[in-house]
């Protein structure tokens, strides 16, 4: 058996109408996952489904907000119903507030949390007794360089994603017994939405990211979808509680030196 495939199960990935998420989603899809996504309304939901199915990608869309236990709960016990156990979570859905922190609100701070750290556990704990039940499951918490590192203007995100690679470490501690694996992906520097800001012509973040990263580009959702694929197969099935940095070597490097 080729143990990358995911024929037969059931992968659910959080905010994933577009980004690395949809990215993510796409390559479980290939290599035969059912996909299953949400999002926090029905327009981008809609979204979503358009863009999978001119991907050739029959995917089942859900409507939810991965702060809110009570519907996030409800959404989970009906893709149970309608779709199947969730045998793959990935915790994907994020955001960013890049505000220095002094001038941060704490209702700011906490927006951040809630979303990025307050989420995962909440969907990780809906997805889990099936998990026990069936004593199997795969659970990937989207980690970040933030999860090693600092910046300016990043501490609520930094805060969030610190506490969700020790998250992931402790699913992993608490579950590993169901033979459930919890491990963390590490995406460095990524073209979407989210990084929008940074790359706009002539903004010094841009050169800045390309001399810390050896591979000196900016990543892409493509680049995740390997390092995916693996964390969600039975190819690691004895990896746990690992963060899997997929940086193109910035973590390892101390950065160019300017000319
Ligand atoms: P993105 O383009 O901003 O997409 C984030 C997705 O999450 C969107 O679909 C968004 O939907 C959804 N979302 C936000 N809040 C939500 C909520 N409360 N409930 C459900 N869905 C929600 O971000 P991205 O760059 O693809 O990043 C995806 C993940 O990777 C995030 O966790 C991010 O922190 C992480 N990451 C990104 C990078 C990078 O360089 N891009 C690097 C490392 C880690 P809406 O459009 O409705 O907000
Ligand atoms: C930032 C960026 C980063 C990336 C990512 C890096 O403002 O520094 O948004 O936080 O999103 O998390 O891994």
């Amino acid at each position: 058996m080729n143990p990358f495939e995911l024929k037969g199960k059931v992968a659910l990935v959080t905010g994933a109408s577009y980004g690395i998420g949809y990215a993510i989603a796409t390559a479980y899809a290939k290599v035969g996952a059912t996909i299953v996504f949400n999002d926090i309304n029905q327009e981008l939901v809609d979204k979503g489904l358009a863009a999978y199915k001119a991907d050739g990608i029959v995917a089942h869309g859900y409507v939810a907000d991965v702060t809110n236990e009570e519907q996030i709960n409800a959404v989970v016990a009906q893709i149970e119903k309608e779709v199947g156990v969730i045998d793959i979570l990935v915790n994907n859905a994020g955001i960013i507030k890049r505000i220095p922190m002094h001038e941060m609100t704490a209702k700011e701070f906490r927006q951040v949390i809630d979303i990025d750290l307050n989420g995962p556990f909440i969907v990780a704990k809906a997805v889990l007794p099936s998990m026990m039940k069936q004593r199997s499951g795969k659970i990937i918490n989207i980690c970040s360089m933030m999860s090693e590192l600092g910046r300016e203007t990043v501490a609520a995100y930094a805060a969030a994603k610190g506490g969700l690679k020790m998250l992931t470490r402790n699913i992993a501690s608490e579950y590993g017994e169901y033979n459930i694996q919890c491990n963390g992906l590490g995406p460095g520097y990524i073209a979407t939405p989210q990084t929008a800001p940074l790359r706009e012509e002539g903004h010094p973040f841009n050169s800045f990211i390309i001399a810390k990263t050896p591979a000196a580009r900016w990543g892409t959702p493509d680049d995740l979808m390997g390092p995916a694929v693996f964390l969600a197969s039975a190819a690691s099935d004895f990896v746990n509680g690992h963060v899997l940095y997929v940086d193109g070597g910035i973590l390892a490097y101390i950065g160019k030196q300017p000319k």
